[in-house]
């Protein structure tokens, strides 16, 4: 049977043929090409995918499907299900009808079913399940808190706790530091950050960075950099351009921004490149550079275009910040790693891997086959090493 497509409260409805009430002749039927869309790669990073998602009903279902793996661990089928999604998020166009998805790598029979039954009812019974469900609820609202992952939410959730005042005023939980900040700056960090106050930021950054070294550059990457208007975080990238000059900048940042009296929180992480460095180094997600996770304190009035709100009871607003340091010839796969998506960063890696036989993590690439580190002053060094063609941070959005 064929579809075709109507609308209906805003959504795609695929109704089957015979109820329509004008249907097309099944002489045009045959002549017209089913929907040609080029051939995706099942990598993302073979793929362009911009902010601009057709698809966003799917994606969202699917997300929803993710997130609760996440929280129940369930590792595998968050990979399917991420594909998927990323899959979808990449196309020029709407899927129009069921027989749109044939040939389209990485949907496997859960996601064709969970799309089919959009199409069909306007949403999933199978996320509609999971939305309503108290576990996914509060499990969605304790990892909200800065510092709170699945582990900490699910021990939580089995207290019987429901309720993040619950959780605050429970004597028996012990918050650590991050935990703490979390819940002092809620409010405010789990708004969204927007481009003019990453702009801010970025000024505020930029200052206290120059009094260390005035060679320091700083790159915002992240989702702004690939073009996003909001963000959970803004990401930094900060710079020398002498090798080893780089030793005690986020300290000193970081003690310019208390004395300011602009730090409401902080992580510092020294480097631990020197471990990455050894003969028994492994690749991994996990970065070794020196690194801070921060909440600071952003006023108001340094943000561009910022209206006075009367009602408004304070003149700033707290933002999570997080600044990188990689060393100068890091750099290149440091911004690559760090301007994300994570999903593109996955398939960044599993391509060279599965593809190339050459492992790729935010500090190097190194050639299995000739057991060589592939050198790169750019990111697009970095793909042409890959034989990839190179993708626009915008595009990478997968
Ligand atoms: N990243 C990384 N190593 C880490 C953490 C993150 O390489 N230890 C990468 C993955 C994406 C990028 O850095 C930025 O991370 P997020 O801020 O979590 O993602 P985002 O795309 O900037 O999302 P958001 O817009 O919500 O901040
Ligand atoms: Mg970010």
């Amino acid at each position: 049977s064929w579809f075709t497509e109507s609308m209906e409260a805003g959504r795609p409805v695929l109704v089957e043929a015979k109820h329509c009430i004008q249907k097309p002749s099944l002489q045009l039927k045959k002549t017209l090409p089913a929907n040609p869309l080029p051939t995706v790669s099942q990598y993302a990073c073979q793929r362009r995918t911009t902010l601009d998602n057709h698809n966003k009903v799917f994606t969202d279902a699917l997300e929803v499907l993710i997130e609760n793996y996440e929280f129940s661990d369930n590792k595998g089928a968050c990979v399917g299900f991420r594909r998927a999604a990323s899959v979808l998020k990449s196309l020029p166009k709407p899927l129009r009808c069921l027989k749109d998805m044939e040939g389209l790598p990485c949907l496997g029979d859960d996601t064709k079913a969970i799309i089919e039954e959009i199409y069909e009812c306007g949403s999933s019974s199978r996320v509609e399940n999971i939305l309503s469900d108290e576990k996914y609820q509060t499990l969605k609202l304790f990892t909200s808190v800065f510092g709170v992952g699945p582990k900490t939410g699910d021990k939580w959730y089995r207290r019987g706790l429901r309720a993040l005042e619950q959780v605050h005023s429970e004597p028996s939980i012990q918050l650590n530091k991050m935990q703490a900040a979390g819940f002092l700056y809620y409010e405010d960090i789990s708004k969204p950050v927007s481009r003019a106050e990453a702009k801010a930021v970025g000024c505020i950054i930029e200052e206290v960075a120059s009094c260390f070294s005035s060679s320091v550059t700083i790159t915002l990457t992240g989702g702004f950099r690939r073009g996003k208007e909001f963000g959970h975080d803004v990401d930094f990238l900060l710079s020398i351009p002498e090798p080893g000059k780089e030793d005690g900048l986020l300290p000193a940042v970081i003690d310019r921004l208390r004395k300011q009296g602009i730090l409401l929180y902080s992580d510092l992480q020294e480097s631990t490149l020197q471990q990455w460095k050894r003969p028994s180094r492994c690749f991994d997600s996990m970065d070794h550079f020196q690194k801070c996770f921060l909440i600071v304190k952003l006023w108001t009035r340094l943000v561009e275009g910022h209206r006075e709100d009367p009602s408004s009871r304070r003149d700033w607003k707290a933002v999570r910040v997080d600044l990188v340091v990689p060393p100068v010839d890091c750099y290149a796969f440091a911004l690559l790693g760090w301007s994300g998506s994570t999903q593109f960063e996955r398939d960044l890696r599993r391509f060279a891997r599965l593809e190339r036989r050459m492992l790729l993590d935010n500090h190097a690439l190194y050639d299995k086959t000739t057991n060589t580190f592939l050198q790169a002053k750019t990111e697009e060094d970095i793909f042409a090493h890959l034989g990839l063609d190179y993708i626009e941070p915008w595009q990478r959005n997968a």
